[in-house]
């Protein structure tokens, strides 16, 4: 939990930035993992942003119109038996006294404290589909009170989707965030330098997972941001591969995207090296058009720029980078133009980084006119498949390169630059430690 100034801060913000109204933010519901275990709880990102508070069954209400305004939440209550399984609940009180709400209530209450609320309001923000329950609840009492507005002269009218205005007020980083980032960053690219260190022919690719994940929570990380994507050979070129159990074999690359989440904020790191410590010379081809493009689109990042430019760039060098190496063949500017690149190079750019690994989706990124404050990934690929028509050297190559960026007030700063990437640097440090 972070200082409560801040969190106060936040509210003050996104009040400031709507039209009078009544915003309603949910809690996650907890997720079964298997027949009574639940799965970890994390809260959801908007109720993690705007109150930091731990607890599903939580509900925040902020209320901003011409008589009050105020910060409600609704908790679960104090319960000595399911704290004695469970652990402390903060309960009423503590969620005035520790989390500054004006008044709290036990979450039994939601309902009926919604509904006056709700009929003095004309606008409500509610982003429904985070939990069912809740979901229920309000769209019931929002038509409760649209009923009585012809008794009583008022209630909703409107009811706005506020996920625009959380992420526009999310996606620009305070100071207090940016310590935040930094650490989760540097957590992550000191794990990813020790899963190169220990890397080598006869190893698996889930001993590796469990080092990275030792080092997030030796360091006090509290999970991983996603699942780590540990991949040997061929697997490299599959995405979202997350099986994690193959061996890694002589002769192959190894690819791992994988960050830690720390105080609630998330680092995404890929890196991709030679299983054996020494890159092929088809494997140091495909890398160094990956890794050249990945650090001609890092320079172009300044305050103005629109990241359409850099995605721009990217498939540019690619493209011709395919054609040089006899994967593509055609005219450039027509192979881009048909996005025959898409064959090979078949994601985006980057994405913004932040509470979620991909932050604030409704600020497109390829739209973005980069500013201070903004933190994103950079990652371009290259994934090679095994069809009979590729030149048998580079089947099953899989190379993605990706840094986290902060935009600063005159240019960036790359927060995972300890975790090394050239060639030379890669095949010093690959294989010179034993697995503990
Ligand atoms: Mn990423």
């Amino acid at each position: 939990m972070l200082n409560q100034k801040f969190y106060t801060q936040r509210r003050q913000k996104l009040l400031a930035s709507i039209d009078n109204g009544v915003i309603i933010i949910p809690s996650f519901p907890l997720k079964l993992m298997s027949n009574d275990v639940h799965y970890k709880y994390r809260q959801h990102t908007e109720l993690l942003y705007y109150v930091g508070y731990p607890e599903p069954d939580t509900i925040a209400i902020l209320e901003k119109n011409n008589e009050l305004t105020q910060f409600l939440l609704f908790v679960p209550k104090r319960d000595p038996e399911f704290e004695i399984w469970n652990g402390k609940r903060y309960g009423v009180d503590g969620a005035v006294h520790e989390f500054n709400a004006d008044k709290a209530y036990e979450t039994e209450e939601f309902e009926s404290e919604l509904l006056p609320i709700l009929k003095r309001n004309e606008t409500v923000y509610y982003m429904s589909g985070i939990d069912e329950k809740i979901d229920q609840i309000v769209e019931k009492t929002i038509s409760v009170a649209i009923n009585s507005r012809d008794k009583i002269g008022s209630g909703p009218i409107n009811l706005i989707n506020p996920i625009n205005i959380f992420h526009h007020q999310r996606v620009v980083k305070t100071e207090e965030e940016i310590e935040l980032i930094e650490k989760s960053a540097k957590i992550s690219a000191d794990a990813m330098t020790n899963a190169m260190e220990v890397t080598k022919p006869g190893v698996f690719e889930y001993q590796i997972e469990g080092l990275i994940n030792y080092h997030y929570f030796k360091n006090g990380a509290e999970r991983c941001a996603y699942p780590a994507i540990v991949g040997g050979g061929v697997n490299a070129t599959i995405l979202h591969y997350i099986t994690n159990q193959d061996k890694l074999n002589e002769g192959e690359l190894l690819l791992i995207d994988a960050g830690a989440e720390y105080m609630g904020y998330a680092a995404d790191i890929t890196r991709t090296w030679p299983i054996n410590g020494k890159f092929t010379e088809p494997q140091k081809e495909i890398y160094s058009l990956v890794l050249n493009t990945l650090e001609t689109c890092t320079k172009m990042v300044k305050p103005g720029i629109q990241f359409k430019e850099l995605s721009k760039i990217a498939i540019s060098m690619l493209t011709e980078g395919l054609i040089k190496l006899g994967l593509l063949t055609g005219d450039r500017d027509e192979l881009i133009e048909n996005a025959a690149f898409k064959r090979f190079y078949m994601h985006r750019l980057g994405h913004w980084l932040g509470i979620d690994t991909h932050d604030t989706g409704q600020v497109v990124i390829d739209e973005a006119v980069l500013r201070e404050g903004h933190y994103f990934t950079i990652e371009p690929g290259i994934y090679i498949p095994t069809d009979e028509d590729i030149p048998e050297k580079y089947r099953g190559i899989g190379v993605r390169i990706e840094d986290d960026i902060l935009v600063t007030n005159d240019a960036y700063r790359v927060l995972t630059k300890n975790v090394v990437k050239s060639i030379d640097e890669i095949e010093k440090i690959v294989g010179t430690k034993e697995l503990p």
